[in-house]
């Protein structure tokens, strides 16, 4: 396995840093960047992968409408570029494109699958709709081996601090634990149809594994507000979410994507793929590896 990472004047690869431990496996990352068509070139050239995962982006949401022309150019121009390398270096890769629920927006049916019409409500999400339509489109034009997958959030102890869940996780602990008494957070009536990252990465190896490309919705089938999302967080560890939840108005989007709920019927059928893990086990995992980081970090 070979990965890409973008050159930062602070190491901040400790989410993969279990996968490249030694000398050995360390070569196996490379500089580069989606906005860098040279360096995608290269890497490709050298590498020559069987499969090739786009997981690469601009991906917050909220700060794409701060950063919307860099926001275009990873998650947009980004998979043009590396679409356009594998021709261009002459390997026929099988190629997974990471769509987003987040192209579905401003939602035109519920619950959404393949065939919903899109409706992004931000840079990110109209980038994202680039991204898918350019795949389907070099697939189509060049015979490209590509899947996008329309991926649903999903959450780990991996996640981004940044994003809710994570946020929210991380939040309880550090009260739990005396660090803090308040978290702050934007809207707590959207609602989201929250996965476990692990289970839905499964979803993606086995795209890669069809005999011919296609698109799929993954999807758990159940929505929560980030509201629920708090209660259960908080009542994983004895206190009630009401007395440490603040809203704040920084953390509200221009234009908000309400309500996602996701159908994932195709990729049960054609893939043989189930989500194993519920909401409230979801919760409960975080919240629970967030204790124990949080403890660690505090002694
Ligand atoms: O956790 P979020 O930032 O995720 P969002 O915007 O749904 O996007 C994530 O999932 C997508 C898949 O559908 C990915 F494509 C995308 O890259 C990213 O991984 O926000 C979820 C919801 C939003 O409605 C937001 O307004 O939570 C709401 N929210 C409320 N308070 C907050 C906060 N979101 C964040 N990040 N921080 C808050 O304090």
């Amino acid at each position: 396995m070979h990965g890409i990472v973008r050159r930062s004047s602070s190491l901040n690869r400790a989410r993969i840093d279990y996968l490249f431990p030694d000398t050995e496996t360390r070569h196996r990352l490379h500089y580069g960047d989606l906005t860098d068509a040279s360096s995608i070139n290269r890497i490709l050239r050298d590498v020559k992968p069987d499969e090739i995962y786009n997981l690469g982006a601009q991906s917050h949401v909220k700060v794409s409408f701060d950063v919307p022309e860099y926001t275009a150019e990873s998650v947009g121009i980004g998979t043009l570029r590396l679409l356009e390398a594998t021709r261009e270096t002459g390997i026929t890769p099988r190629f997974y494109q990471a769509g987003s629920s987040e192209m579905f927006g401003l939602v035109q049916e519920t619950p959404q699958k393949e065939t919903t019409p899109f409706y992004p409500r931000s840079p990110y999400a109209a980038a994202k709709v680039y991204a898918h339509w350019i795949s389907v489109n070099y697939r189509e034009a060049y015979g490209t081996f590509v899947c996008n997958g329309i991926l649903f959030n999903h959450e780990s102890p991996r996640r981004g601090e940044g994003f809710v869940t994570r946020k929210i996780t991380r939040g309880v602990a550090s009260i739990k634990l005396g660090l803090a008494k308040k978290l702050a957070l934007g809207n707590l009536d959207a609602k989201r149809d929250w996965g476990f990252a692990k289970d839905y990465v499964e979803a993606m190896w086995l795209m890669l594994q069809q005999p011919t490309p296609d698109d799929y919705v993954v999807a758990t089938g159940e929505t929560h507000t980030v509201r629920e999302f708090c209660e259960l967080a908080f009542a994983e560890v004895g206190l009630d979410w009401k007395d440490h939840v603040v809203v704040d108005p920084l953390y509200f989007r221009p234009t908000e994507v309400d309500v996602l709920l996701g159908d994932a019927t195709k990729a049960k059928t054609k893939l043989g793929w189930t989500p194993k893990t519920r909401f409230k086990d979801l919760v409960k995992l975080m919240v629970a590896a967030d204790l124990q980081t949080m403890a660690k970090e505090a002694r």
